[in-house]
């Protein structure tokens, strides 16, 4: 069975538009039609669901091989979109052309229903794949949390977003001591504790990384330095009440952090920077704790160091 298809159809005659979306009705995909080729492209910006775009090659407004392009032009690894050009006019150069502007798929118009349905099944093979692979590519196969870069490529978009919206917080952790854990209880222990620390963090909802071993970075849309405060508080406590089973008895562990707020004009290195430097004082100050850093301090040289203000200390 096809998954439901967000598809966007688009073609200057009513009619078509009416076969075309009852075929595809009778599958159970959600159709948007337009006769208008200007106003389909502004749905498929606006609605990032929206999978598979079928046009003539002449609906109001734009060409449909212009209508192919700009809808390539939005598609991304993160965004498949499959286009196909629906033409009357078969000629090879025509299809060539049509490909070249970014089509995936040519089909006779108006098409023969199983024709479609067969075409937009490879369409959804290609879209599971890629969404396989991008989940692979993204994703930390240790802590099922997202990977560096893809933690960085996500703070990208949001930061670019925030700048706009306002309030942005980070907040930096570490294991405590993780290399005794590794050493007393073995690497799977240690991998388990790994696990449980991202389950614990996970439930924050917010964007949270794997940055390197036993370091994980959260990134806090809408919350300010006191929020996030509150939040790596709350984690720090949730984290030493975790007790793991182990062959050698219970496990506990603590996470030691830091916690940076987005300023005027700032860039998410600055931010993380800034909450490491904090983390590194919790560290520094006995860990089990949470760290904030001040505003404005700067972060090279001997300075770097002083960039703290507020120290949680609950041992
Ligand atoms: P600190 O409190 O100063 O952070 O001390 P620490 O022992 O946690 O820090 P250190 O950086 O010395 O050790 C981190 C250890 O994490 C070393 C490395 O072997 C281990 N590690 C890194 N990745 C993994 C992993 O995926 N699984 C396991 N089990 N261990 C890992
Ligand atoms: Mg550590
Ligand atoms: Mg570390």
């Amino acid at each position: 069975m096809v998954d439901v298809v967000h598809v966007v159809v688009v073609d200057p005659s009513r009619l078509v538009l009416k076969a075309v979306s009852r075929m595809l009705t009778q599958r159970d995909h959600r159709v948007h039609a337009f006769v208008d080729g200007r106003e389909a492209l502004e749905h498929i910006k606006l609605n990032q669901d929206a999978e598979v775009l079928i046009t003539s090659t002449e609906p109001v407004s734009i060409s449909g091989v212009e209508l192919c392009w700009e809808t390539r032009l939005l598609a991304s690894y993160r965004r498949p979109i499959h286009i196909i050009l629906m033409s009357s006019n078969d000629s090879e150069a025509h299809l060539i052309q049509a490909l070249d502007c970014g089509a995936d798929d040519c089909i006779g118009k108006p098409p023969a229903a199983q024709e479609l349905y067969a075409r937009l099944r490879g369409a959804e093979r290609l879209a599971s794949m890629q969404r396989e692979l991008t989940r692979l590519a993204e994703v930390d196969s240790l802590t099922g949390l997202l990977n560096r870069r893809a933690f960085f490529a996500r703070a990208q978009d949001i930061c670019a977003r925030s700048i706009a919206a306002g309030a942005m917080s980070a907040v930096m952790l570490d294991v405590d001591h993780f290399k005794r854990i590794n050493d007393d209880y073995g690497h799977d222990v240690g991998d388990e504790a790994l696990r449980a620390l991202a389950r614990t963090v996970a439930g924050t909802r917010a964007v949270v990384g794997r940055l390197g071993g036993e370091e994980l970075a959260i990134l806090l849309e809408g919350s300010d330095l006191a929020a996030a405060v509150e939040l790596a508080e709350r984690l720090r406590e949730n984290v030493a009440a975790l007790r793991l089973k182990t062959e050698k008895g219970p496990l506990s562990f603590t996470c030691s952090f830091g916690v940076s707020e987005w300023l005027q004009d700032d860039t998410i290195d600055r931010l993380l920077k800034r909450a490491d430097l904090a983390l590194y004082e919790a560290k520094h100050g006995g860990r089990n704790r949470v760290v904030a850093a001040e505003a404005g301090i700067p972060l090279d040289g001997a300075a770097a160091g002083s960039a703290v203000i507020r120290a949680f200390a609950r041992q």
